[in-house]
């Protein structure tokens, strides 16, 4: 594809000031060279830190959720704002575990999409079927609704939409690329239909990559990246799945 990949680390809720410092010395060090463009979300208390850590570095820095509005009284929330002016340029949004734990729904994926890209950050929206529901023949459907459902309204150009399986999910279990591939071109041709930016937004595969397998989901048809969890903490996965593209 002619869209520059994006590798994509996400470090959940892991991570301490040693960690952050071991890892940014680590690529500080790295001989190596990645095609793609390289983006770690820490968590939230480790943004600007992450930022500073890598000065000088080509990794841009991202949260990992960010609230529909821009301010106000929601108490542990973080607001887009927030994020850019800690000099975050990038947001994961629905993200399986958020959708999971705190039950966000795609009209509030969408509603912080469209705050993150108000705010500046490019938003990395994230849908993926449940092993019940791939079992059940609806995988199509199923990403079809909640990209449509989770999609910012207007201009799709500063859009990235990862798909990640959830039952891929920290799991060792990776979609195969047959799999990738017949979601990724079907997500393709209904981001086509929406809009003729389109064709500018990235599709990431997310679900246990590893140094392993980063090479053949990298060249997989209609994929323009990876989400990294688990491997992304460990730098030399991390810089191994870089080079894999
Ligand atoms: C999917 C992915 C990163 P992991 O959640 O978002 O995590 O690579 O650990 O499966």
């Amino acid at each position: 594809s002619a869209l520059k990949p994006l590798i994509a680390g996400n470090w959940k809720m892991v991570g301490l000031p040693a960690d952050l410092k071991s890892f940014a010395d680590a690529m500080r060090a790295w001989s190596g060279g990645s095609r793609g463009g390289l983006l770690i979300c820490p968590p939230a208390t480790l943004l600007a830190a992450a930022v500073q850590a890598f000065d000088g570095l080509p990794i841009a820095v991202g949260g990992q959720d960010c609230h529909a509005k821009a301010s106000g009284a929601h108490t542990g929330d973080i607001a887009a704002p927030m994020i850019a002016a800690a000099g975050g340029t990038f947001v994961i949004v629905g993200h399986s575990e958020r959708r999971a734990d705190h039950g966000e729904t795609d009209a509030q994926v969408k509603a912080k999409a469209e705050a993150a890209l108000a705010a500046g950050l490019t938003p990395i929206i994230c849908i993926g079927e449940s092993l019940a529901q791939r079992q059940a023949g609806e995988t199509l459907a199923v990403v079809e609704a909640s990209l449509r459902g989770s999609l910012p309204s207007g201009d799709l150009a500063r859009v990235v939409v990862a798909y990640e399986p959830v039952w891929a999910i920290g799991t060792g279990l990776t979609a195969n690329a047959d799999q990738i591939a017949e979601v990724h071109a079907h997500l393709r041709k209904v981001l086509l239909s929406i809009d003729g930016t389109g064709a500018a937004v990235k599709l990431l595969y997310g679900g246990s990559v590893k140094p392993g397998n980063a090479a053949e989901i990298l060249a997989t048809p209609d994929v323009n990246g990876v989400l990294v969890g688990g491997a992304s903490l460990v730098a030399a996965d991390f810089q191994a799945i870089a080079s894999a593209c």
